[in-house]
């Protein structure tokens, strides 16, 4: 029994692995943009990966606000909140006021159940520069407590034809591909402008402007694409975070096409 166990856990995670060594979408971040933009790209048919480097996908939607466990999100995303099943308690004529822990989780089910795989633990630590097409077209794994401990271990590498970066404020994919190959991103500076502080209505819209490929191949969503492009913070307001996963995924399936 006790290598019955083992040998069906080694197996099906190996043979998900290689299933998704060559994708459409490599989805880099398990936060709220990455996961909805997870679920649009995977309902429709698009072979994607989340790349989650913590044990639990969520990213900064559980914690609600300083630990207050509930979130706020404006009407304008009112359809994605329907589609995937959250609860939304109408507060004011503009906003609702959900529960974290179910919107979270919410957002991870669904992404999973509408065909995306999840890979948690795991760090994207660069991407894939094709030398001739000078295309984006891939993502370097490694387990995040390889990375975290220091340890001098070669990564893995999937063939992505999309990329996108939902990794919150860090922006890191993106930083770490300007600051690698001295190209220029679509941006004002052609580099990572870098955030701003907290402005929440600038802050919202401008998180939807700023999704967009940033890059051949590269893709920016939510906070990502607020440090990215120079747009606000806004703190514990999601509806700009749920349309611009929206968004990522309508334009990545459009270059997809
Ligand atoms: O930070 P995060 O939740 O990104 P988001 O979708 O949402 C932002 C909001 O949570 C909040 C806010 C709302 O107004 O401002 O901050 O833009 O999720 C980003 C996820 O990416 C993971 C990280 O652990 C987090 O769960 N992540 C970051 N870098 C990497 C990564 C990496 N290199 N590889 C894999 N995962």
């Amino acid at each position: 029994m006790e290598v019955t166990v083992s040998r069906g856990i080694i197996r099906s995670f190996l043979s998900k692995l290689d299933e998704y060594l060559d994708i459409d979408a490599a989805i880099v971040g398990g936060g709220p943009s990455g996961l909805v933009a997870a679920y649009y790209l995977a309902k429709s048919g698009i072979k994607t990966a989340v790349y989650e480097s913590k044990l639990a996908p969520g990213g900064g939607m559980w914690g609600g606000a300083m630990l207050f466990n509930q979130i706020m999100v404006q009407k304008e995303a009112d359809e994605i909140i329907r589609e995937f099943g959250i609860t939304a308690a109408e507060y004011d004529e503009n906003n609702y006021v959900i529960d974290s822990v179910e919107a979270t989780s919410a957002l991870i089910y669904c992404a999973r159940k509408a065909g995306a795989v999840i890979f948690n633990s795991m760090r994207v630590e660069d991407v894939v520069l094709n030398s001739t097409t000078r295309k984006v077209n891939g993502v370097v794994i490694n387990w995040n407590p390889v990375v975290r401990t220091g340890m001098h271990v070669d990564p893995l590498v999937v063939r992505a034809k999309a990329v996108l970066d939902a990794t919150g404020h860090p922006c890191e994919i993106s930083k770490i591909l300007a600051q690698k190959n001295g190209i220029k991103l679509h941006t004002s500076t052609g580099d990572v402008v870098g955030e701003s502080s907290l402005a929440v209505e600038e802050g919202e819209r401008k998180t939807v402007e700023n999704t967009k490929e940033i890059y051949p191949g590269i893709f920016v969503s939510g906070m990502s694409a607020n440090g990215v492009s120079g747009g606000y913070r806004m703190g514990p307001i999601f509806g700009g975070m749920l349309l611009s996963g929206k968004k990522a995924a309508s334009i990545i399936r459009e270059s997809l096409a």
